[in-house]
């Protein structure tokens, strides 16, 4: 039996924060930061992980990239906001792991009506370790945010972004500046310490909210990592349970001759 463990790893979890589906930065609270001179902590695999140009180097499950909260549960969106209105011609999705979800995008016009605009193959086949979908758009219709929603539950695992990149007639390529999502395996922002205050984690006195973000990054990636054990785990332990079962019907059948 291999029970012991799984529960450890359970109790493990267990005391660990919870994980939330919190998304939504808007375009405002950037530029406000922006004009304030400070950096918006972005959490790792937070949806604002989509904003700006891409800068995720490597194919992989790497926190700077949008992933949503679960691998296949339902369909997922990632809506972005640009910072000028144009009339798009393509969009450029970079798909840093486990792509070729993409099925539909959909704009939105000044007074916030959704037209879908594409509807079709994902450019960058699933199987591939990453891919830049350039998709060409063909309508009228003057925006500034966009919604491109992922076929989850056909591509197995976390289908993760790392930037959109919006081309207008001008052919100008703009990155988002503002980003919610459908979900997100990113946690809350904590509140901003103003105060030092006893760091939980290893007992020193902390007040940088540079250092609290970067925890909060590795305690996403750990809760993710357990996660992933997790359901190995699981799958290990239904197979000793089916191995015990056919143990079962065989020493029965001995019994029987
Ligand atoms: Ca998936
Ligand atoms: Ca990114």
């Amino acid at each position: 039996m291999v029970r012991w463990p799984y529960l450890v790893v359970l109790l493990v979890g267990a005391t660990l924060p919870p994980i939330v589906p919190a998304q939504i930065v808007s375009p405002q609270r950037e530029r406000n930061a922006l004009n304030k001179g400070v950096a918006v902590p972005k959490r790792a695999w937070g949806p604002e992980q989509a904003i700006g140009e891409p800068d995720t180097p490597l194919a992989g499950d790497i926190q700077t990239a949008w992933a949503s909260l679960t691998e296949d549960g339902q369909k997922e969106w990632l809506e972005l906001i640009y910072e000028k209105a144009v009339i798009p011609v393509c969009v450029e999705i970079h798909e840093t792991y486990r792509p070729g979800a993409v099925f539909k995008i959909a704009v939105f016009d000044r007074e916030g009506v959704e037209s879908i605009v594409w509807e079709g193959q994902d450019p960058t086949a699933a199987g591939q370790t990453r891919g830049v979908s350039k998709i060409k758009l063909r309508t009228d219709i003057v925006t500034d945010r966009i919604r491109i929603y992922l076929d989850s539950p056909k591509v197995p695992g976390w289908n993760e972004i790392d930037a959109v990149g919006l081309i207008g007639q001008d052919a100008d390529r703009q990155w988002a500046v503002g980003v919610k999502a459908s979900s997100t395996y990113a946690r809350e922002i904590p509140p901003q310490v103003d105060q030092p205050q006893m760091d939980p984690f290893d007992g020193v006195f902390v007040g940088d909210s540079e250092l609290m973000a970067k925890r909060e990054q590795q305690l996403a990636a750990l809760v993710k990592q357990l996660r992933q054990r997790d359901e190995q785990l699981r799958a290990a332990q239904e197979r000793v349970d089916e191995l015990e079962r056919e143990n079962e019907t065989l020493k029965q059948k001995l019994k029987d001759r």
